[in-house]
């Protein structure tokens, strides 16, 4: 049986085998050459072990038991695998059979930075159900408002290995799935956060437990700040429960007025109770609910949706941790202000007449198209919902938006579970049905439906509670052609 890798310096030379060739895959495989592995590497799809970026000892291609088969023969010392490979499947249970260390890319590139010249660069490491993207954007945006050098790395699209090798980072902010954090061993960030837990992703680590346990690890070896929800008693009880570094504090943040050890909100003030040294008779202001007002449909900080102000005050209590924020707590505000949301979310596309009309093409899952929709005034919402449900339940997000409709516009391949919720869970609210089409026609029906629908002070919103396969290419082609109509729509002319 091969003997444990732990350090970086035994890498060179050795048999290391990496699982996946996608955008993890290739950075890693990129990085083990530079220190002179022999590398083979594995994957499910031919195709993608075309191109690779440095030369491999040797391929494999096949299915997941071929790849576990040729793991057990080839029995290289390291594994790196990707996220996507699944903590149940065989492929993982070879190598533990075998007795194969199994690494995540992640956890290559926090060794390959102790390793180098700069060991002590922090990073700050977010995760949990939603929200991670926006707070790690939060953060980064924060943390450079600064003036330090801050990307945004990791699940959000951009491999850590790549930027620890590049050097140049003062500190990085991390964005981890619960894949990610499965095989990551001896992170040690300057501060952690699980924003939530629902249930997602159970196929991948074969429970809900398990996918608890893995977010949780988020918080181990945690040096200055275990940021947690105090919202949500899961994230509490894994900050109480976690082995962190000796000093660490535990830091909650919440939509109302902070407790010590707590950032929280004032009126219209995030107020910071849990790192200023006058904390115990005082909190200190570090931006307001204007701040955030682009993030907010119309641009309008009254109608702020509450998980994006509790993203920001995740991304300040994590960002606050670090020496050059606390000193200049200002960079808060300006970087809050300097940050843009991704595209298709929560994004003004068009006014006109009085309505403002709003593209979440993002909102993919019943979930995420709530925490939009609740946001706006009672009876002032006209809806687009529909697509590709990927077998969702819809009655309880019908439930919970019903009180700001005005209307409904449905749209969609297969319309019949969220029309049955609709007629359940909403019935008496006006309801448009958009025929089959292709995306530009299903499109310009919608918004000639919606605008027919609103009044001046409403809001449309595009949050479709759906996948887009069935009708579009993607969400962004969706939130694409739902713009241009928009746009079409205020400005009297016909949709492009
Ligand atoms: N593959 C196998 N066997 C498997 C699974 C995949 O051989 O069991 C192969 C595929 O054939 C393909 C390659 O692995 O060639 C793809 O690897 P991957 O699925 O791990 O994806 P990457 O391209 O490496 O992208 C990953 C993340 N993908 C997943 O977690 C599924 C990206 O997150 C991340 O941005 C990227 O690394 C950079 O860090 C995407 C994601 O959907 C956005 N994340 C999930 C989420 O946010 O919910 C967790």
């Amino acid at each position: 049986m091969p003997s444990n890798v732990t350090r970086i310096e035994d890498l060179a030379d050795a048999h290391v085998g990496v699982v996946g060739m996608g955008r993890t895959g290739r950075a890693v495989l990129e990085a083990l050459s530079t220190l002179g592995a022999r590398v083979s590497v594995y994957d499910e799809r031919q195709e993608s072990l075309e191109d690779l970026p440095a030369a491999a000892a040797s391929a494999c291609a096949g299915s997941p038991g071929r790849l576990a088969q040729a793991l057990t023969e080839q029995r290289p010392r390291l594994l790196v695998v990707s996220p996507g490979v699944p903590a149940t499947g065989p492929v993982l249970a070879a190598a533990a059979a075998c007795g194969i260390e199994t690494w995540s890319e992640v956890e290559l590139a926090w060794r390959l930075q102790r390793a180098s010249a700069r060991p002590d660069m922090p990073w700050v490491a977010v995760t949990g159900t939603d929200g991670k993207t926006t707070t790690v954007g939060m953060l980064a945006a924060i943390l450079t408002a600064a003036g330090l050098n801050a990307p945004a790395v990791g699940n959000i699209g951009a491999p850590v290995v790549t930027t620890v090798l590049e050097g140049g980072a003062d500190v990085l902010a991390v964005e981890l799935s619960s894949f990610q954090l499965h095989t990551t061993r001896t992170l040690s960030p300057l501060a952690a956060a699980c924003l939530n837990l629902a249930p997602d992703h159970l196929d991948w680590h074969g429970g809900y437990e398990d996918y608890r346990a893995d977010k949780a690890r988020v918080y181990a070896r945690t040096r200055r700040g275990a940021v947690y929800n105090c919202a949500d008693e899961a994230t509490c009880l894994m900050v109480r429960e976690a082995d962190v570094m000796e000093g660490c504090r535990a830091v909650g943040f919440t939509l109302e007025a902070p407790a010590l050890g707590q950032v929280g909100v004032v009126d219209d003030l995030l107020v910071d109770r849990a790192w200023p040294p006058g904390r115990h008779t005082e909190g200190l202001e570090v931006a307001t609910l204007a701040d955030l007002a682009h993030l907010a449909p119309g641009g309008q900080a009254a109608r702020l949706p509450a998980h994006v102000l509790a993203d920001a005050l995740a991304a300040a209590a994590l960002a606050l941790a670090h020496w050059a924020v606390a000193r200049d707590p200002g960079a808060v505000a300006r970087g809050l202000r300097a940050f843009a949301p991704g595209a298709h979310r929560i994004v003004t596309v068009a006014q006109g007449g009085g309505v403002t009309w709003v593209d979440d093409s993002k909102a993919t899952n019943p979930h995420s198209a709530q925490a939009a929709l609740t946001s706006l005034p009672a009876g002032t919402g006209v809806w687009i919902l529909g697509g590709d449900t990927k077998g969702a339940v819809f009655d309880d997000l019908v439930r919970a938006v019903r009180p700001v409709l005005r209307g409904v516009v449905v749209v969609g391949k297969d319309q019949t579970d969220v029309l049955a919720a609709l007629r359940a869970r909403a019935p008496g609210t006006p309801v448009a049905r958009i025929p089959d089409g292709d995306g530009a026609s299903v499109m310009t029906g919608a918004v000639a439906a919606a605008g027919a629908m609103a009044r001046p002070g409403d809001t449309v919103m595009l949050a479709p509670a759906c996948a887009s396969w069935d009708q579009f290419s993607s969400y962004a082609q969706r939130g694409d052609l739902f713009a241009a109509a928009a746009l079409a729509h205020v400005e009297g002319r016909e949709a492009p």
